[in-house]
């Protein structure tokens, strides 16, 4: 079975972005809830099609985008004794978002976990085994030079018992620096992803203990931590205990809105002063009028 993830249009080439997940791995465990379970390392590519001037897709044409690499900390631990048991890693998540910068020269790619891996039933390539899972997927900012797209950028995304890959799958380019000519501006300077979890409650001693909603971090690059030098938005508002918990699974995709990223009109005022003489008050003096010119701006009087 073929499944096709994070379908996006890349309107400067006309082609249609896509990606798909391909099992590359198996790991066979023994668990205190079940021996035999399987695990299965999925990696996923992204791929691109020309679209025909009647709309239907070029096949024929298909391009390899980029294969996006397996966590690192993928490892096969078949010992329930290991202290890293617990901790070892199969990448079950799948690309469910990519968005294109407004000059389309970049890419956000954000993953989404798809199944647990303790479960007998976890193989992401049937679709009777897909569920919900979390903390194993990732974000990453591609650049395109020539025509070759590369990892510009790898996010941290949320903190899970010290886990650092907590998308959950939905991700856009947004606003971080608001610049000078006001939140029009800079649209472009920040990943805003969607995470379970942002934090949880045993990561470190915070105001808040579950955090699950929207990541807003610098658009080159962040810092792990609490909230780093990002900004953690929780999603419905609850922070503490379970019922902050009952948040997570249910976020999807995020879209920041932009205007296309327009350019703004300057922020330059001109102001003229045109005096002119009165003679009501004794000794005369004169008055001026101010004409402010510009686009935009505001006038303060002091
Ligand atoms: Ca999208
Ligand atoms: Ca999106
Ligand atoms: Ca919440
Ligand atoms: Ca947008």
């Amino acid at each position: 079975m073929r499944q096709v993830y994070g379908v996006s249009y890349n309107k400067l080439q006309n082609r249609l972005y896509y990606s798909v997940p391909t099992t590359v791995g198996v790991c066979n465990v023994s668990h205190p809830s079940g021996n035999g379970l399987t695990r299965y390392v999925t990696e996923n590519s992204i791929y691109s099609l020309a679209i025909n001037s009647d709309g239907t897709l070029n096949s024929a044409g298909r391009v390899l985008i980029a294969k996006i690499p397996t966590q690192t900390q993928i490892q096969c631990v078949n010992d329930p004794t290991d202290p890293n048991f617990n901790m070892s890693r199969v990448n079950y998540g799948v690309i469910s978002d990519i968005e294109f910068n407004h000059d389309f020269s970049s890419m956000l790619i954000a993953e989404r976990t798809l199944a647990q891996r303790f479960q007998p039933n976890n193989n992401p390539m049937k679709p009777t085994d897909l569920e919900w899972y979390a903390h194993e997927s990732r974000v990453f900012r591609y650049d395109l030079s020539g025509s070759t797209w590369s990892q510009a950028v790898k996010y941290s995304v949320g903190n899970y018992n010290g886990r650092l890959t907590n998308s959950s799958g939905g991700v856009d380019f947004g606003f971080n620096d608001y610049g000078t000519c006001g939140d029009d501006n800079a649209c472009e300077d920040a990943m805003v992803g969607l995470s379970d979890a942002l934090r949880f409650e045993n990561v470190g001693t915070q105001p808040y203990t579950n955090i699950y909603g929207i990541l807003i971090s610098d658009i080159n690059g962040n810092s792990s931590g609490y909230p780093g030098n990002s900004y953690f938005i929780d999603i419905d508002g609850f922070t503490d205990g379970l019922t902050a918990i009952d948040a997570k699974s249910t976020l999807g995709d995020i879209e920041v809105f932009d205007n296309n990223c327009l350019a703004l009109p300057s922020c330059t005022l001109g102001v003229s002063c045109n005096a002119s003489p009165q003679t009501i008050c004794s000794p005369a003096n004169g008055i001026a009028t101010i004409f402010p010119t510009g686009d935009q701006g505001h006038l303060s009087y002091l």
